[in-house]
């Protein structure tokens, strides 16, 4: 398989695999986020971008429809808000050295 299809493939299975638990299948619900931030974000970095200490401010920020459970579509919105913040980092942009909360990217 190529990296894309890796990346592909990883992001569906990762996300059933906590979504269908418990609850609702095919959504992460916040103790499913709990588990899936506790278990998946393990890198300092990511920690301060989501982390599983502060589930409730997560939930909130990654549920943008306000039903209380995590879709597809928001786990995605996610991920990609963590790539982002380690593209950031790798390409310099916001600064390693800077720590601290950066301004917020307009998405
Ligand atoms: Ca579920
Ligand atoms: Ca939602």
């Amino acid at each position: 398989m190529s990296r894309l299809e890796n990346i592909i493939t990883s992001m569906v299975e990762l996300f059933l695999e906590y979504a269908d638990d418990e609850g609702k299948k095919k959504q992460l619900n916040k103790e499913e986020l709990k588990r899936f931030l506790e278990k998946e974000i393990q890198s300092e970095e990511f920690k301060q971008q989501i982390s599983a200490e502060a589930v409730e401010e997560a939930m909130e920020m990654i549920d943008k429809n306000h039903d209380g459970e995590i879709n597809f579509r928001e786990f995605c919105r996610c991920v990609s808000v963590l790539a982002k913040c380690y593209f950031n980092q790798k390409t310099g942009k916001g600064g390693r050295r800077g720590k601290g909360r950066d301004e917020p990217e307009d998405n």
